[in-house]
């Protein structure tokens, strides 16, 4: 199949996951077509003939103090369509691409063209800001407009259900990781370095958002430090940051907590890790938390939003209410005071890592695309056009 993947380019969540999924279904004999305004950060191998990137360019001009992306969006939609032939258009991230998708289709249909596309709805496009008056209505009418959609997990579909009057039927595929790539690898030197008398390591993963609390995860390290020697990797950047960083300062925790930022080879430092932290108010999913299970690293986390789903509380981690900090620091350190409890807790986030492996998530989608296409109306011309 020729598909058109559109996403947003960046770190996020879902941003990763339309590039991880096209990447898998280039290798599956795909051809995909990115759509966006930058070269995905996910985006970064060696060349690989069946992977195509088409930037959305959006002129500036004095006029606008807000440059129109999603006309941008649409006209790049309409000519990578036609130029490649496409086959299906795959959204990641309902605002603005569903809509944007739309028009495109309303302009091809003109010309007796269009093709079917599909919404992947990844979280804050429906629990933070697709819910916002701003944007709802738009939102929902391009959802139910969609010729699929899917949702990342079975709360969020539940939740796109309360939000919204969606018509629609949402399939649940859940997000996968590739194990190959996010996997231990030993990596003792970097491990000594970072914590030269073998303390414990935390680590969080997020973009210093404020739906991450990322603050929580100061104050549960601060809480395990005072009964154990450890230390605290802090990946990734946002607005957040600043904050955190002041935070670990008055609590005199600095000097045991890194702020890395941004970095491409997370698995790296998920290797050396002993506790994933994750506090967040709402997560649709947690993808960055699946990432450190593959890495064989348990989970410390909220029972927010799909969290449930993938973290199985007492097994791969602990599952606490949003803020509980007391909870969550106790439960941190039940896995990581005692070795053999620790290597329980690794051993069962690794398996339950397993059943979300790319191998078993990619035919779901795959599955989703054929049905999809023979189910789509075809505009008369459209056999001439392609078939
Ligand atoms: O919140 C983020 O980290 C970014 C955001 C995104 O859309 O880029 O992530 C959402 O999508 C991810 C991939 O499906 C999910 O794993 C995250 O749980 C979800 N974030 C939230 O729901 C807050």
């Amino acid at each position: 199949m020729k598909i058109g993947i559109v996403c947003y380019p960046t770190f996020g969540g879902s941003g990763v996951l339309a590039t991880e999924l096209g990447m898998a279904l280039s290798d599956d004999g795909h051809e995909i077509h990115f759509i966006t305004y930058e070269q995905p950060v996910r985006l970064n191998q060696a060349f690989h003939p069946n992977l195509y990137f088409h930037e959305v360019k959006v002129p500036k001009y004095p006029l606008f103090a807000f440059p129109p992306y999603e006309t941008a969006l649409a006209s790049t939609m309409v000519n990578v369509i036609v130029n490649q032939q496409l086959d299906l258009l795959h959204l990641h991230y309902a605002i603005p691409h569903a809509s944007a998708a739309y028009f495109a289709m309303q302009i091809l249909r003109k010309s007796g063209l269009s093709i079917p596309f599909i919404t992947t709805l990844h979280g804050t496009d429906i629990t933070l800001v697709g819910k916002d008056p701003t944007y709802a209505p738009v939102v929902a009418f391009s959802i139910n407009e969609s010729n699929a959609v899917t949702a990342v997990s079975h709360s969020l579909k539940e939740e796109t259900l309360r939000s919204f009057n969606i018509e629609k039927d949402i399939k649940v595929i859940h997000n996968f990781v590739d194990i190959k790539k996010f996997h231990q690898t030993d990596k003792d030197h970097f491990k000594q370095m970072m914590s030269p008398h073998g303390e414990r390591i935390l680590v969080h993963v997020s973009n210093f958002r404020a739906v991450k609390r990322v603050e929580d995860v100061i104050y549960i390290f601060e809480r395990v430090r005072k009964e154990m020697p450890a230390k605290l990797l802090m990946i990734g950047d946002g607005p957040e940051r600043m904050k955190t960083e002041d935070l670990s300062r008055e609590l005199g925790l600095y000097a045991d907590v890194r702020f890395l930022g941004k970095q491409e080879q997370i698995s790296e430092i998920l290797s050396i890790s002993d506790l994933f932290i994750l506090p967040s108010a709402t997560e649709s999913f947690g993808l960055s938390a699946l990432e450190a299970m593959a890495c064989g690293v348990p989970v410390i986390s909220t029972n927010a939003g799909g969290l449930p789903e993938i973290n199985i509380h007492g097994e791969t981690g602990y599952l606490s209410n949003v803020g509980d900090v007391e909870d969550m620091s106790k439960n941190a350190l039940t896995i990581v005071q005692d070795t053999t409890t620790l290597k329980a807790f690794k051993t069962a986030a690794l398996t339950q890592a397993k059943r979300f492996a790319k191998h078993n998530i990619i035919p779901q989608y795959e599955k989703l695309y054929h049905e999809t296409i023979a189910a789509f109306q075809k505009p008369e011309c459209l056999a001439e056009w392609k078939r």
